[in-house]
C-alpha cells in the first residue's frame, strides 16, 4: 500500500477498528467508538455533513448482504455486460430485484431522510466498477455542475460491495469545498476515466487537501452534490466495486428538459416533478428492460448530452 489513509483524526465519527485493522490499515490510538448503525444521524452527524460536505464511515448493509449483493451483481455482469459500462451502468433498480431492494434499504434512508427530509426520491443508481488494473480513475469534479438538478437537497449514498481502500482507489474528497461555487468543468473523454464525459474541475485541486473515504463491504458514505471528489487507479488484486445511490428531495426540478423520472422510495411526493418509476418484480423481465431503455435514452439526451459511451 502506498499511502495510509489519512485525515480520521479529524472526524469524530469513528472506523470500526476490527474490520480495519484487519484489511491492514493503521489507525491512531483513539477510543473506539465502534460505528455507527447508520439510522437516523445523531446532530453531530448532521453537523459533520453540512461542514465537511460528506460522512463516513456508516453501516449501510451487513457485510455478509454486502457479499450476496456482489454475488448477484456479479451474475448481472456476466449475463448482460452492456448494461454494466459507461452511461449505461444505471438504474438497475429498475431491473433487477435486488438493486431495487438495495436503493430501498432503511438504514441508507433513515440517514439520507436526516439530511434531507422524510420524502425521498431515488434520481439515480451507478455502477462504479474500477477493476484492478492500475489505470481506472475518477477525475475531480462536481455532481452539480452537469446534473441539471435545481437546488442542492440530494445526497449521495456511495456503499462499497468490496473493499475500497487507499490501494483500491477509494474516493477523496475536500472538506468544505461544497461552499465553492460550483466551478466550470473541462471534457477530456479519456478512456481510463469512469465519467461519462471525462469531466475535470478547471479549479486546480491539491490531493493533500483531500480525505480517503476508506469503506469496508457493506459501509456507506454520503456526499453533497457539490463536493469536490476523486478516485485514483486501483492498484490492489480485486475489483473495487461501489455503487452511487442519487437522492432527492421531491422539491428538486430537473432543468436540462421538460421530463425526468425517478423512483419513490419513502414518503410522499406531493410535487409532482418527476415521473415516478416501477419496481421490477422479476429480473430483467422485457416490460421493465424497455421502461429502462426509454428513461436511459431520455438521460442520455438531456444530462449526459448524448455521450458516446
Ligand atoms: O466511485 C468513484 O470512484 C467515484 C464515484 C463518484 O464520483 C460519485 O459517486 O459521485
Amino acid at each position: 500500500m502506498s499511502r495510509q489513509p489519512k485525515n480520521w483524526a479529524t472526524h469524530s465519527i469513528r472506523p470500526d477498528t476490527n474490520v480495519h485493522a484487519a484489511a491492514g490499515f493503521a489507525l491512531d490510538p483513539v477510543p473506539q467508538y465502534g460505528l455507527p448503525m447508520a439510522n437516523h444521524l445523531s446532530s453531530d452527524q448532521v453537523t459533520h455533513y453540512q461542514r465537511d460536505g460528506f460522512l463516513f464511515p456508516l453501516r449501510g448493509t451487513a457485510a455478509e448482504e454486502a457479499l450476496q449483493y456482489r454475488t448477484s451483481l456479479e451474475a448481472a455482469r456476466a449475463s448482460h455486460p452492456e448494461l454494466m459500462q459507461g452511461v449505461e451502468a444505471q438504474k438497475l433498480h429498475l431491473v433487477t430485484t435486488w438493486m431495487a431492494d438495495i436503493v430501498r434499504t432503511p438504514t441508507i434512508l433513515d440517514a439520507v431522510e436526516s439530511l434531507i427530509g422524510p420524502d425521498l426520491l431515488c434520481w439515480s443508481s451507478t455502477l462504479f466498477v474500477k477493476p484492478a488494473d492500475g489505470k481506472s480513475f475518477v477525475s475531480w469534479h462536481q455532481d452539480g455542475n452537469y446534473w441539471g438538478l435545481s437546488n442542492p437537497e440530494i445526497v449521495s449514498a456511495w456503499l462499497a460491495l468490496s473493499a475500497s481502500t487507499v490501494e483500491s482507489g477509494c474516493m477523496q474528497m475536500v472538506p468544505g469545498s461544497h461552499e465553492w461555487d460550483t466551478t466550470e468543468h473541462n471534457e477530456t473523454f479519456d478512456a481510463d476515466n469512469l465519467l461519462s464525459r471525462g469531466q475535470v474541475m478547471k479549479r486546480e485541486i491539491d490531493s493533500s487537501d483531500a480525505v480517503d473515504l476508506v469503506l469496508a463491504p457493506g459501509e456507506i458514505s454520503l456526499h453533497h452534490v457539490n463536493v469536490a471528489h476523486a478516485s485514483a487507479p486501483n492498484n490492489s488484486t480485486d475489483d473495487r466495486i461501489g455503487i452511487a445511490i442519487r437522492y432527492v428531495s421531491p422539491n428538486v426540478k430537473q432543468r436540462l428538459s421538460e421530463k425526468d423520472s425517478a423512483t419513490l422510495v419513502r414518503g410522499e411526493d406531493r410535487v409532482g416533478n418527476f415521473e415516478h418509476e416501477e419496481r421490477p418484480a422479476h429480473d430483467f423481465e422485457p416490460a421493465a428492460m424497455s421502461r429502462l431503455a426509454h428513461i436511459v435514452a431520455r438521460r442520455k439526451s438531456t444530462v449526459y448530452q448524448d455521450t458516446p459511451q
